[in-house]
């Protein structure tokens, strides 16, 4: 099938035309929008501001740390101009956005995660509501401009590097996700073949099933994560008197919108070719270095802390435990391979808990396998916070089934307190497991026994 008839069967199929049809009327308009600050979101967040821009409106983007879009901040930025609409980004969808829709004209979410209750009200797209196709919002972006008209090859490459950071496409190992074969077929293979070549270089975050090739595609998608903070906030404005007042968020998404006027992918060779026709090379290479750096410790840390807490059925569940770790669930999706190879037989789900500078505590899951779902694992443990400690905006916890995360940011929750209520939990799978009480066991999110 074409990508375009792809397109089009999409829209049909899930009823996105209203979504669509939103955006034909945002002449002269002004659009608020937050988009993800991790590599899938910065790039949704350049494709849906071009999108904006194409129909003649404005778009003010926003990058917020939090990854769910908190009510008092859309309602701080929302006071501060009078805006049309708002879109939300790669920001999961969440029942509660529902009641975000009478703040403004239009409330638009466009997001590829599953959904954390139900959204009725929003104008949403979001192919995952009921299945799981692996994509990314980058990609539903270009889709959406893609079904407007719009579009460039600057936008294909965007789509792809959200792709990228979100492991929709594994170039590396030949893997590419059904959902978006058509588009990686007419677009990318034949236009971006140096991008997506197999090189021997340094292994990136993605090379986790081997550390022997990799791409130009995973390195520049390491980049923009690396410069970005990755969606976690890895800034590192402490370790440098010329990065202290940076914002490293809004340093990458500038850089990417900088580049839709100097695309010269087709003389990138290297990292180094990218990056020189970046928009600032020299801060690029600094930040870089420190991301390396940090990488090759937190590897070291895992392999001297970590140990086995519990087998549920062929699922080796694995702890570690640390303090102002950084990078840990990147590093950690390469070491959770690292610990499959140790299993044997056997999946694993690697649990990273890192007490964090701020005084939270981020739990951050990486599983072989969907046996035990991981972003079930992190909403459910989320849930058991807040109705314990309350403060719903500070605490958060989702994701995918094989990688998800938990955080108690500012909620004031201790280390000890989250402890507890993480081993609560370990505790009441270990009895549905025992048990084999399958309602119980669905809730917790252990597929295995299925
Ligand atoms: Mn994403």
């Amino acid at each position: 099938m074409s990508y375009e008839n792809f397109v089009k069967e999409q829209f049909d199929k899930n009823n996105w035309s209203a979504v669509a049809e939103s955006f034909k009327d945002i002449k002269d308009k002004k659009v608020l929008l937050f988009t993800h600050d991790d590599p899938d979101g910065l790039t949704a967040g350049a494709i849906l501001k071009k999108l904006v821009e194409d129909f003649g409106g404005k778009a003010v983007v926003k990058l917020p740390p939090t990854y769910e879009l908190d009510e008092g901040l859309l309602d701080r930025e929302l006071a501060k101009d009078s805006y049309d609409a708002v879109i939300v980004s790669d920001k999961g969808t969440v029942g509660y956005y529902d009641e975000y829709v009478n703040k403004v004209d239009k409330f638009i979410v466009i997001d590829h995660h599953p959904p954390i209750g139900e959204v009725k009200e929003c104008l949403l797209i979001n192919p995952n509501i009921k299945g799981y196709y692996s994509c990314s919002t980058s990609y539903l972006a270009h889709m959406l401009m893609t079904y407007l008209g719009y579009g460039s090859k600057y936008d294909d490459f965007l789509a792809l590097v959200g792709l990228k950071g979100d492991w929709a496409v594994k170039p590396a190992v030949d893997e590419i996700s059904d959902y978006v074969k058509d588009f990686y077929k007419e677009r990318i293979e034949g236009t971006f073949d140096n991008i997506i070549k197999k090189i021997r270089s340094r292994p990136t975050m993605f090379e986790f099933v081997q550390r022997e090739y990799t791409t130009l595609l995973n390195q520049i998608t390491e980049l923009y994560f690396a410069v970005g903070g990755g969606g976690f906030q890895y800034f590192y404005n402490d370790r440098d008197r010329e990065l202290s007042k940076l914002d490293q968020a809004k340093l990458s998404f500038d850089v990417i919108e900088a580049q839709r006027n100097n695309f010269n992918f087709i003389s990138w060779k290297t990292l180094e070719d990218f990056i020189t026709d970046t928009s600032d090379p020299a801060t690029i290479r600094k930040i870089f270095e420190y991301f390396k750096n940090d990488w090759d410790n937190t590897m070291k840390l895992f392999s001297g802390n970590t140990s086995l807490i519990h087998t549920f059925g062929s699922t080796d569940v694995s702890k570690f435990e640390g303090d102002n770790v950084p990078l840990m669930p990147m590093a950690g999706s390469v070491y959770n391979n690292e610990l499959k190879i140790k299993s044997g037989k056997n999946e694993v789900l690697f649990i990273m808990i890192n007490k964090e500078p701020g005084g939270g505590v981020h739990f951050s899951l990486r599983a072989t396998s969907g046996g035990i779902h991981s972003g079930k694992f992190c909403s459910n443990l989320a849930r058991r916070l807040v109705e314990k400690f309350n403060n719903r905006d500070e605490i958060t916890g989702g994701g995918h089934p094989f990688a998800a995360e938990c955080k108690t940011r500012k909620s004031g929750v201790s280390y000890e307190e989250a402890l507890k209520v993480f081993n609560g939990l370990i505790n009441d799978m270990k009895k549905a497991d025992e048990s084999g009480n399958r309602q119980k066991a669905e809730e917790l999110g252990m597929d295995y026994l299925k």
